[in-house]
């Protein structure tokens, strides 16, 4: 029995050469619904992400919008690709664009 970590480096199987998991990262405040159901989507689908909390932090939040270019959170990368809000997430999701970025 083997186990992996969520976002770490590709990894070896015995069916597939090399799996990458995609690395997601989620720029968030606490007080945010939107922040909420985009993470808990995400937790649906048993995707792992990275929260970056920017509340309380401008450096953060200046990274997020310059990333970006938009001001409100959540905002949503896949392999550094921006994905945009929760909005896009959902849509992206009943597109299968989610899938197709997951899949890299
Ligand atoms: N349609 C956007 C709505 C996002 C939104 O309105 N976020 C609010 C917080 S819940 C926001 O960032 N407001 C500006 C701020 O809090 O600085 C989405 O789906 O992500």
């Amino acid at each position: 029995m083997t186990s992996s970590t969520p976002g770490a480096t590709p990894r070896m199987t015995a069916e597939s050469p090399a799996v990458s998991t995609p690395v997601i990262t989620i720029y968030t405040k606490g007080y945010c619904p939107y922040c909420h159901a985009a993470k808990a989507l995400l937790a649906r689908r048993g995707l792992a992400f990275e929260e970056i909390a920017v509340d309380h932090d401008r450096a953060l939040e200046k990274e997020m919008i310059e990333r970006s270019g938009r001001r409100t959170v959540p905002q949503i990368f896949i392999n550094g690709q921006h994905v945009g809000g929760h909005d896009d997430l959902v849509a992206a999701e009943r597109s299968g664009d989610l899938d197709r970025q997951l899949a890299g």
